[in-house]
């Protein structure tokens, strides 16, 4: 079964992306299985090597949206890739608006060991 950190790595991480092309949201949504029962409506994926991604849990930690104290901001701005589905996308034909950004990503953090799960926002 895939583990909540596994499931991390499949959804956020492309340490060696993007591919400079508008389609790579199209592509990558549905190549890291983001389409297959729904369109996911908005995915960010990380373009920084995954060590320096999993540091981002023993850096700031602030209290999530949803009140939880698990929630780690980056110290550092990131490289990523902001996902959103397009309004005239219909299942099962995905259509993604893609945009790069260099932001401070907020990830969950569980486990033991203690590693992202779960991407919070960009901020
Ligand atoms: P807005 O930018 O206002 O449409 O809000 C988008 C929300 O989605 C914001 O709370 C950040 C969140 N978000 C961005 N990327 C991801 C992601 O990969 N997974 C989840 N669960 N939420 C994300
Ligand atoms: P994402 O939020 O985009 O990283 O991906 C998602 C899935 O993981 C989504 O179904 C929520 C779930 N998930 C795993 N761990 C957590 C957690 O600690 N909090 C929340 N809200 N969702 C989690």
């Amino acid at each position: 079964k895939e583990s909540w950190a596994m499931m991390f790595q499949r959804q956020h991480m492309d340490p060696d992306g993007p591919s400079s092309n508008s389609n790579y949201c199209n592509q990558m949504m549905r190549r890291q299985l983001m389409t297959e029962r729904q369109c996911k409506p908005v995915n960010t994926f990380i373009h920084e090597p995954l060590v320096d991604v999993q540091a981002i849990c023993l850096q700031g930690n602030i209290i999530c949206k949803n009140g939880k104290p698990n929630c780690h901001k980056s110290s550092s701005s990131m490289k990523i890739t902001d996902c959103r589905v397009k309004s005239s996308s219909e299942y099962p034909f995905c259509d993604y608006e893609t945009s790069h950004k260099e932001r401070h990503i907020i990830v969950v953090c569980g486990g033991n060991p203690y590693v992202p799960v779960h991407f919070h926002a960009s901020v």
